[in-house]
């Protein structure tokens, strides 16, 4: 059972001397709280590398624990804090937590921290509910210990992994169902594992295909036959979508943390080469397009854009070239981006930007030549001009910037922009992509507008459509999580209209968070996921792109907890 934190576990001088402070600076900083505590414990997302068998080493300084309490400890580290003070504990987004430092603030101290979250963003894990007495002391104690380390993953450990469950030859040698299959949705079923392949015309299940643990994205392949899928736990399936029942063909295990996948696009090299990005080990892997044997793998260890060493830059977002034969790789913890030239892959060659610390997530401009990516707790955006190989730009936005891939469309007044709302604040910033006809404007945050608040995840239109949408799941106040705004790209200055998407799923009871906006092939029909828990019922709603009004609810009980959905047509061809 959970408690909530009781004083009595702590010491009351330190009490006094850590928790007043940190309650006064809690106050003045009431009102964002709610966005930061959101964003801090959606950064500080599950990791599959709790239940992975690490070393306990014994520090005599340390104060004692069991092995079970360490383990307890450990699996609560990878679940809660890890994405923020990273495996190693040296720090990423959240501070280090190496036994030097912890051992010198001692456990009342941390105690404290633990229990009421600090302003500087660390949750109240304590006082939230979300840690009982007995783990906070616990965790105080764990981080004082020798941080015990997870195995790398080679390419033996990864060959041990694969599986071609259809071998190419065996595979069809033309579509063998009457599916138009680029209207198909590859739909994240994240905490059951799977992914749904729904029928984008007929909004029927197609089929429902077992993938890794907490599932994450799904991208098409350049001739859009093949789905390529990655758990956050490295376990990639390879779907082949000319099958008579679209099903997996391949498998393959790239680490034991991940999060990113995606696959060759340049003329020549379609179909041909897929790459990952690993969160831990932090590397990337390239695989054989067809049968996802692994081919070659590369550490991403090395010096952040400030010159310091960092041990485990995790791998980002990933996006193919249409430019040139290169995969853009962003390492999240350096700011590094590399250009991965995959023509030789025995002599490989790889050009290395600096961009800007704490690289996520981002998408290709208008043209497709210009990648932009949200350096997320820098609050900046850097652009990659993928075409000359160069940086063209790092400019300032909002707060947490968190775009997706982000939504390009003709401003009326400056022209094609890419556009990110933000996870920090409730603004939406848009920047001028087009350096020929709008050189003034190119690469500036040329108009910024205010959504309905912060918590924003992802923001699509279409080049077909006038509306821009954007999401708020992660919103402390449930009329925003539980709805989207979308504005009128003509008319971004007369504010959003609200669509009370949840209502509309009509679903009891549940989170019903509104996540991820995505178009159908055609560009007329948006689609929403209602996310709700594992034991509760979720759904999807499709509406009308020109009305904005209702036009279907999928519901299944086999729909759990639906997040991210892939149309074919719109991730083969970066239309977004
Ligand atoms: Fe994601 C994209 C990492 C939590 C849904 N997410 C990405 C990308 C990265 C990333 C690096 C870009 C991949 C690319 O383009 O190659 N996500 C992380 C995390 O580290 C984080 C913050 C915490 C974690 O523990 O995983 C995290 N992500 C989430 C969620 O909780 C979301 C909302 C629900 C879910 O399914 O897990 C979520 N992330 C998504 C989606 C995309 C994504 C839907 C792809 C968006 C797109 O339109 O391309």
């Amino acid at each position: 059972m959970r408690t909530k934190s009781s004083r009595s576990l702590v010491n009351p001088l330190a009490l006094a001397l850590v928790a007043i402070p940190l309650m006064i600076g809690s106050a003045w900083a009431a009102v964002e709280k709610g966005h930061d505590q959101a964003d801090v414990k959606y950064q500080a997302g599950s990791s599959p590398l709790g239940d992975v068998k690490m070393h306990q080493n014994i520090d005599p300084k340390a104060p004692k624990m069991t092995q079970a309490e360490f383990e307890t400890g450990k699996k609560i580290y990878f679940e809660r804090c890890a994405g923020c003070h990273g495996v190693l504990r040296k720090g990423a987004t959240g501070k280090a937590l190496t036994p030097e430092i912890t051992l010198d603030k001692g456990t009342d101290y941390l105690k404290v921290f633990i229990a009421y979250g600090s302003p500087a963003g660390m949750p109240n894990w304590g006082t939230s509910g979300d840690l009982n007495d007995q783990e906070v002391d616990l965790m105080a104690r764990y981080i004082q210990q020798v941080p015990p380390i997870p195995p790398e993953f080679s390419k033996k450990d990864m060959l041990a992994t694969w599986k071609v469950t259809v071998p190419v030859d065996k595979r069809p040698t033309k579509k063998m169902n009457s599916y138009n299959i680029s209207n198909i949705f590859s739909t994240t079923l994240r905490d059951s594992g799977e992914v749904a392949l729904i029928d984008g015309d007929t909004k029927k299940i197609i089929n429902i295909v077992k993938t890794g643990y907490a599932v994450h994205i799904s991208r098409t392949s350049a001739s859009g036959r093949y789905l390529y899928v990655i758990g956050r736990d490295a376990r990639i399936n390879l779907i082949d979508l000319w099958m008579e029942k679209p099903d997996s063909v391949a498998e393959l295990k790239t680490g034991l943390e991940a999060r990113s996948i995606e696959t060759s696009k340049y003329k020549g090299f379609e179909d041909k080469y897929a790459i990952a990005g690993d969160y831990w080990p932090p590397q990337f892997v390239l695989m054989k397009g067809d049968t996802l044997e692994p081919l070659k793998v590369v550490s991403t260890r090395g010096m952040t854009v400030d010159n310091e060493y960092h041990p485990e830059p995790r791998v980002a977002s990933i996006v193919a070239s249409h430019y040139r034969p290169e995969f853009v790789v962003n390492a999240k913890e350096t700011g590094k981006i590399m250009l991965v030239d995959y023509q030789d892959i025995d002599n490989l060659k790889i050009t290395t930007l600096d961009g800007a610390k704490f690289l996520h997530d981002g998408g290709l401009d208008s043209t497709g030549r210009y990648f932009l990516v949200a350096a997320n707790a820098s609050n900046k955006i850097a652009i990659v001009d993928t075409k000359t190989g160069k940086m063209a730009a790092i400019v300032e936005v909002g707060k947490t910037p968190h775009p997706g891939r982000g939504a390009n469309f003709t401003h009326p007044k400056f022209g094609p922009v890419w556009a990110t709302s933000h996870l920090g604040d409730e603004t939406i910033s848009m920047i001028g992509t087009d350096p020929i006809k709008h050189k003034a404007e190119a690469w500036k945050v040329v108009d910024t507008v205010k959504g309905q608040g912060g918590g924003s995840l992802f923001i699509k239109t279409h080049p077909k459509s006038k509306n821009l949408w954007v999401d708020t799941p992660l919103n402390p106040d449930e009329k925003l999580s539980q709805s989207v705004a979308v504005f009128d790209i003509n008319g971004l200055g007369k504010g959003y209209e609200v669509l009370p998407i949840a209502e509309w799923a009509n679903i009891s009871d549940g989170a019903k968070r509104i996540v991820q906006p995505e178009y159908n092939k055609a560009g007329d029909e948006v689609w929403f996921s209602v996310w709700s828990a594992k034991d509760k019922q979720s759904a999807i709603v499709v509406v009308d792109d020109k009305t904005r009004k209702l036009k279907a609810v999928i519901k299944d009980p086999k729909l759990i907890t639906p997040t991210g959905k892939f149309n074919v047509n719109n991730t083969q061809h970066d239309i977004y």
